[in-house]
């Protein structure tokens, strides 16, 4: 992989991303686009950025044939909570975009990674170890745009010989972008008011277990996985990654550490309670450590401390 064109690269994936890929391949060889540009983020100024809405197909294939990747990185999408607000949009941007950006890398001869997420699998399966391949039946709207994506990349990998790649991911903890939209945001935003408020008012019931990962672990499973050897890959649709799963008790007690006195209420917002609810609470990823490698670094305690040595810094 030589060029890389980053579809929502300003979003919580992209903006970290990014970063990595410039310093992987050099400035030029990453083509960082979203919908419109925020003056002063470095991803817009220290490296090539370009405005595209993923929605014009027309736009989006001339993008692609003036910087000609070798891979496209589609990011742009709608996250879980915003999904289920309004259910039509998060069908057509997440599938309109992820068609369009399957379309082009077809046209241009690009491989297409797209994230799946924790979310593609519903209240049918096992909730501890969750299999690889099982039921996929989400009882979310987002959830049903991660299976059918899921789906429609395995079809073009089929059909068309694209060279498609995925992951679902749990739910991401990092510090450089606000959180906002996703059900499993809790796991940035207590960070953010231990240190802010000293308290946090948490959406999910306590007891309420899903997977969480670091954003460094995520971004070194995207780079690995694009660049892993094409025939050592059984899987086309999305790996499961599940380093260790959480509920909020469990990150109140990692930032007690820091701040003894940290107090943890809630009050339910029962439209992410009951996609929280449907979600697996472990995911079994031995394939994903089989066919690519992956292997993530960080702990809960781990990440506790980078997100509040960071925060500390930014809020000064
Ligand atoms: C969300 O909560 O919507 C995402 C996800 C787990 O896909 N973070």
């Amino acid at each position: 992989m030589k060029k890389v064109l980053v579809t929502g690269s300003l979003g919580q994936i992209g903006s970290e991303l990014v970063t990595r890929l410039r310093k992987d391949l050099g400035l030029n060889n990453v083509i960082a686009t979203d919908l419109r540009k925020i003056e002063g983020s470095p991803i817009v100024e220290e490296g090539v950025f370009e405005t595209l809405d993923v929605m014009d197909q027309e736009a989006f294939l001339k993008m692609a044939k003036k910087h000609k990747p070798d891979m496209i990185v589609h990011l742009a999408a709608l996250l879980s909570a915003t999904t289920e607000k309004n259910p039509k949009l998060g069908w057509k941007l997440n599938m309109d975009g992820l068609i369009n950006a399957l379309d082009v890398a077809k046209e241009i001869g690009a491989g297409l990674f797209a994230p799946s997420s924790v979310a593609a699998f519903g209240p049918d399966v096992d909730f501890q170890n969750t299999p690889q391949d099982t039921f996929m039946h989400p009882t979310s709207m987002y959830g049903v745009t991660k299976v059918a994506g899921e789906l429609l990349m395995n079809y073009y990998y089929t059909k068309y010989g694209v060279d498609t790649r995925s992951v679902r991911f749990p739910g991401l903890m990092s510090y450089k972008t606000e959180p906002g939209g996703g059900t499993s945001d809790y796991n940035v935003d207590m960070y953010y008011q231990a240190l802010l408020k000293g308290e946090y008012e948490c959406y999910l019931k306590a007891g309420t277990y899903m997977d969480m990962m670091y954003i460094d672990d995520a971004i070194d499973a995207i780079v690995n996985l694009i660049n892993a050897d094409s025939k050592k890959l059984k899987h086309r649709n999305a790996f499961n990654l599940a380093p260790f799963t959480a509920e909020p008790e469990m990150l109140a007690t990692s930032i007690r550490k820091h701040i003894p006195n940290f107090k943890l209420n809630y009050k339910i917002d029962p439209v992410r309670q009951a996609i929280a609810d449907s979600w697996p609470d472990h995911m079994d990823d031995s394939a994903a450590r089989e066919e690519w490698g992956f292997k993530a670094k960080y702990s809960l305690d781990d990440i506790t401390e980078v997100l509040l040595r960071e925060l500390t810094i930014k809020f000064k």
